[in-house]
């Protein structure tokens, strides 16, 4: 029996999923489980990549049968830049660290965002790679000098284990420098942010073979296996891991960040789409992923580690169902939660600031609940317009399908059937690519298919 191992990071943890088919079912089993999340070193919000790098090699070892192949999958954004000896010259800053505040107002008059938005698709966050970019190049413009190749963290992973250094197209997307239409680097968007073009390699499509372990890491290991290219940025696999039987389904993957949207042939980058903030991220075979971010679980992650952690995510919405009549909502996409001292204060100075009296606990979580909810809903309406589409369901992949109370209010809010499951979209997202490339799966179509009969999939009617 083949299997494939999936390292799959996201900004809170990061796993070791092995996959292979069974009697035509996609089985899953965890073999290797870390913490993750950005630190403090030297006045940035950082990721510790070398330990991330550890973790990753530790897991591998772990297998105790060698698999045909590895991916890696993270989050989008961050990157490192590497010398000419191939050596890290500069922290994995994390994209919540606030180097890039000004820096989108900055390059306004330089690279204006109508324009970049035309040409990548890729919505305004500040945190966008070329932000960061940007920001990197006032604060230690001599870096420049010396990089020779800028990777993005799950590339940075891959070459770590494969000595093998490439761009992967999805995750290119998210910087903001990759053409829409061409699916390629954007040079003229490099040269206006003024950044030396050799660092930007050529794009590489997801499932592609890197080669082996290099000698290091099979020593540690004890064996060897191929690497390949996931769709290495984590809601590109998630997005394929969603069990959609039809085009009228509105995916969700949940987890730090809610991404809701859907696919599409080619990118949509006209102004309403700009006004609304859709961004067309790169997809596997060039599916656009049309989609919102909206900040998620991350505001409830965080609360619950204010509350103390003894409260357990059930607890968490025990106390929400206990104020279900609360009436405060919050925009929850504001500037103001994206990375705040105290998530609660965050949440009881928005509310205080619309003249509601200072909130309970019940009360905050129960309008978080809420308003992510009715955000989800008024993403769809957006959706609609914008796609000139009408959908008729809601499918949740992702860590967040698990959280039923959201489901309930989910539903209800978007007057529309949710489908809940897979729970680790992510891993599978990124196995099926490795399956694909391996002759194991034919197509998406039929993956998708095999995810919908291998895995519990919850219904909750509006
Ligand atoms: C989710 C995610 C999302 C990005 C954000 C930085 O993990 O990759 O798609 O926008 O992290």
């Amino acid at each position: 029996m083949k299997t494939y191992l999936a390292v799959d990071i996201g900004a809170s943890s990061g796993r070791h999923i092995l996959g292979w088919l069974e009697d035509g079912k996609l089985k899953l089993k965890e073999i290797y489980r870390f913490k993750n999340g950005a630190e403090d070193q030297n006045g940035h919000l950082c990721w510790d990549i070398d330990r991330l790098e550890s973790e990753v090699t530790d897991g591998i070892a772990a297998c105790e049968t060698v698999p045909e192949s590895v991916a890696v999958d993270t989050w989008a954004v961050d990157y490192v830049l590497l010398g000419k000896n191939g050596e890290r010259i500069c922290p994995a800053v994390a994209y919540r660290d606030s180097r890039t505040e000004t820096v989108p107002d900055e390059l306004e008059k330089t690279v204006p965002f109508a324009w970049l938005y035309g040409r990548t698709g890729i919505q305004m966050q500040k945190f966008n790679t070329v932000y960061q970019l940007a920001a990197q190049k006032k604060e230690m413009p001599d870096v420049f000098e010396k990089a020779e190749k800028l990777l993005m963290i799950p590339d940075y992973l891959a070459y770590r284990l494969s000595g093998v250094a490439v761009n992967e197209y999805t995750n290119a997307s998210t910087t903001a420098m990759v053409s829409a239409e061409h699916k390629t680097w954007d040079k003229e968007i490099i040269a206006r942010v003024g950044l030396p073009e050799k660092i930007f390699g050529e794009l590489h499509k997801p499932g592609e073979a890197l080669g082996g372990l290099t000698e290091r890491v099979k020593e540690k290991v004890g064996f060897d296996l191929t690497v390949r290219l996931a769709a290495s940025h984590d809601t590109a696999s998630a997005f394929l891991a969603v069990p959609t039987k039809d085009e009228n389904a509105v995916f969700l993957s949940s987890g730090t960040w809610s991404l809701i949207g859907v696919e599409l042939k080619a990118p949509v980058t006209n102004d309403e789409s700009r006004a609304q903030n859709f961004t067309n991220e790169g997809g596997y075979e060039y599916r656009y992923r049309y989609l919102k971010n909206i900040m998620g679980l991350w505001m409830l992650q965080n609360m619950r580690q204010e509350l103390g952690d003894e409260n357990s995510f059930d607890k968490l919405t025990e106390l929400a169902q206990s104020a279900a009549d609360y009436k405060g909502r919050i925009d929850v996409n504001a500037e103001c939660f994206l990375a705040p001292k105290n998530m609660c204060a965050a949440v009881k100075n928005e509310l205080m600031k619309q003249g509601f009296k200072e909130p309970t606990v019940p009360e905050m979580l129960s309008c978080v609940y809420h308003s992510l909810a009715e955000s989800y809903a008024e993403t769809i309406k957006a959706l609609e317009k914008l796609t000139g589409k009408v959908y008729t369901s809601l499918n949740i992949v992702g860590g967040g399908s698990r959280d039923e109370y959201l489901n309930k209010l989910t539903a209800k809010a978007c007057k529309l059937p949710v489908y809940a499951g897979p729970t680790e979209g992510t891993a599978i997202g990124n196995l099926i690519v490795q399956m694909i490339a391996d002759g194991e799966l034919a197509s998406v179509q039929q993956a998708r298919d095999v995810v919908r009969d291998s895995f519990e999939i919850k219904i909750y009617e509006p």
